[in-house]
């Protein structure tokens, strides 16, 4: 550690570092048995001390101010927006033109994906990263970076970029190095000099592109040896078993959060340790490798916080965030919820909700001091994510029913009103994933294009009923762009050859203001969209009890049409979330005694219900009942009526 250092922030230092020092010493001797543990901790510790020397200010005061308030990511007024930098706005400073757009529909919280510099040519739409140090040129600087930081921050905007761990392009540097004949390059990824060992892990690897890149090793002439790459081509697996490399991930993430950057997005976290004769995914090895990195990012960064893509099953998943049976260690504070959004679209092609009832309430509970990032769409396919397990519980094939999903979204039945496509439909394994817009797969899409008003209004409730149950769940609701003005399907991806294999492209259209534009005029669709989600990003902001940090519950509403989840937050009190998946009117059992006042309170619609009733609910209809200790039920003045209870509400 520097001696030019305030004594202060030496102090500061210290205590970090030894907070997390005799732990992350354990982790690395799990990790690497062979390697001297004491000397690998000292160049981690430098790696990030230096870091955290050279800190700016301000962001010394968000790491106070962070470490006082561990919980701020759980607020409610956390809405975030998740978009290309260059679809959304052309260029960095293009982006920051457009933030009074995001500031209108209450957004707090950005991710902007394809910042850094990819590779030239195809680059799986920048996820395949040439400098982890630089900004695409196309969009920037690294100056327009900060920049563009600075006043997001300013506008008490959190940012969210990618740290895409598990693989570099194929043009990175280390890369480019390992081709020329550099044996300690060539070490940081994965590579084989003929077919035994890439043929001994295949026999237990799936195939995460079938279609567009079939198989796990691709051969390089250059090196002539084959090289480990899960996704495509062009993406080269990094070898995590050699600790250089995670000193250098630590490097990179430290010199994105001395850029200002609060949350990193772990990219493919699932996917950085190896084991022949398993599927290479959500090993033991993967969760020290981003508990080490959690610990190292605390030291340098305090402020900085982790959220897991790892799109895997529910067993899997909760524990990215550090939910283990035994004991807790910090992991990642965010992790997509892919289960809530799986079951989501399943439940409103099935207009059924015991699957998504069952499968919710399996999960483990995750740690308070987490939080779910949910969401509707993102830029990636949809993955049918529906287990066996739960489907059999619920009297349903999984594979039958992970097939009827698939294709309802791709529209083949006369009852659905969806226009998704295939994605990486798998002819060997029968799977079949999909991809489109919320608009195409909500029906707005085919309801706009044929006219048909009724198709488009039942669409409209549809996406918002969707982001509505993704803004009550309890934890940072996300928007993909162009959901908030139901952006349609952008077929025109099938004539640029780089993209045409890949149906992603269809829900990632360049950011079209005119039709945004349409907001401002409630007769549009667009209009009733963006009015819809705004008013429930207003009403979610002005609930605290649906903050992140409590607990959710799935209940029977006595009608498997309605789903029914029950909240509860130490500070806050119980919510009970109703959501309908039909169109059509439903009837639910009565919700039950209130904790105060005998009266529950809609914090959406403002109406007030009592307990002991049953509800009446329209199509697609979601209230958020809480508990509202301004309302009481008191006894009417007079004479009971033959006997009868009769009650008032009253203020
Ligand atoms: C992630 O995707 C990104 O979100 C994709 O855009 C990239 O193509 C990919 O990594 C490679 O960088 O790795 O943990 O359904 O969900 O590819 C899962 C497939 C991933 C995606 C999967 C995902």
């Amino acid at each position: 550690m520097s001696e030019a250092l305030p004594l202060a922030t030496q102090l500061e230092l210290h205590r970090r570092a030894a907070q997390v020092a005799g732990d992350t010493t354990a982790m690395l001797g799990a990790l690497y048995p062979e390697a001297d543990t004491d000397a690998l901790l000292a160049r981690l510790l430098k790696v990030a001390s230096t870091s955290a020397a050279c800190r700016q200010e301000p962001l010394r005061r968000r790491d106070v101010a962070a470490e006082a308030r561990p919980d701020w990511f759980q607020m409610p007024d956390q809405i975030g927006y998740v978009a290309y930098a260059d679809r959304f706005g052309g260029t960095l400073a293009g982006v920051e033109e457009r933030l009074d757009y995001l500031v209108e529909l209450g957004i707090t919280y950005v991710h902007l994906m394809s910042v850094l510099r990819p590779r030239d040519g195809e680059n799986d739409g920048g996820y395949a990263i040439a400098d982890y140090r630089n900004v695409d040129p196309s969009l920037g600087t690294i100056d327009d970076l900060r920049t563009l930081i600075t006043s997001m921050h300013e506008r008490s905007m959190v940012v969210c970029l990618d740290l895409v761990m598990n693989h570099t392009a194929d043009t990175h540097a280390w890369a480019l190095a390992a081709r020329g004949g550099d044996e300690a390059k060539r070490a940081y990824y994965l590579t084989f000099p003929d077919r035994t060992e890439p043929d001994r892990f295949e026999r237990s690897l799936p195939e995460v592109f079938p279609t567009m890149a079939p198989g796990n090793f691709t051969w390089d002439e250059a090196m002539s040896r084959w090289v480990w790459t899960t996704f495509n081509a062009f993406q080269w697996d990094l070898n995590y078993a050699n600790p250089d490399v995670l000193v250098e991930i630590l490097d990179s993430m430290c010199f994105l959060a001395n850029l200002g950057v609060d949350v990193l997005r772990l990219d493919a976290v699932a996917f950085t340790w190896k084991r022949v004769g398993t599927n290479c995914q959500n090993l033991p090895e993967a969760h020290l490798i981003a508990q080490v990195l959690r610990a190292l990012l605390f030291v340098a960064a305090p402020a900085t916080i982790l959220q897991a893509e790892a799109i895997v099953g529910p067993d899997d998943l909760v524990k990215y965030l550090g939910a283990y049976p035994a004991r807790h260690r910090r992991e990642c504070e965010l992790a997509y919820h892919n289960q809530l959004m799986v079951l989501g679209w399943s439940a409103l092609a099935e207009q059924n909700v015991r699957l998504m009832t069952q499968a919710l309430n399996r999960m483990q509970p995750i740690p308070t001091t987490t939080s779910w990032c949910t969401y509707v769409r993102c830029h990636d396919d949809i993955g049918w994510a529906v287990t066996d397990e739960d489907a059999a519980a619920v009297g349903l094939s999984g594979p039958a029913h992970r097939r009827f999903l698939a294709e309802f979204y791709r529209g083949v039945f006369p009852f659905s009103d969806a226009e998704g496509v295939a994605f990486s439909a798998n002819a060997s394994t029968g799977d079949e994933r999909t991809s489109g817009s919320t608009a195409s797969l909500t029906g707005i899409d085919r309801g706009r294009r044929t006219g048909d008003l009724l198709m488009l209004d039942l669409g409209v409730r549809r996406l918002l009923l969707l982001h509505g149950l993704s803004l009550s769940f309890g934890g940072i609701p996300l928007i993909y762009m162009g959901d908030e003005v139901a952006l349609a399907n952008d077929h025109r991806y099938t004539d640029d050859p780089g993209h045409a294999e890949d149906s992603r492209w269809i829900h990632r259209p360049v950011m079209d203001w005119n039709v945004a534009h349409r907001r401002v005029d409630h007769t549009t669709v667009e209009g009733r969209v963006f009015a819809g989600l705004t008013q429930l990003i207003r009403r979610r902001i002005a609930t605290p009890a649906l903050r992140a940090g409590g607990t959710t519950q799935a209940f029977s509403t006595g009608s498997d049409r309605v789903l029914g989840l029950h909240r509860w937050h130490p500070d806050h009190g119980p919510v009970l979330i109703l959501a309908s998946f039909s169109p059509e009117t439903s009837v639910v059992a009565p919700l039950g005694r209130a904790p105060v006042g005998d009266a529950w309170f809609d914090a959406l619609s403002g109406d007030r219900v009592r307990g002991d009733v049953p509800l009446s609910l329209g199509g697609y209809a979601l209230r958020w009942y809480i508990a509202d200790p301004s309302y009481t039920v008191i006894p009417a003045p007079g004479p009971a009526v033959s006997g009868q209870q009769r009650s008032t509400f009253s203020k």
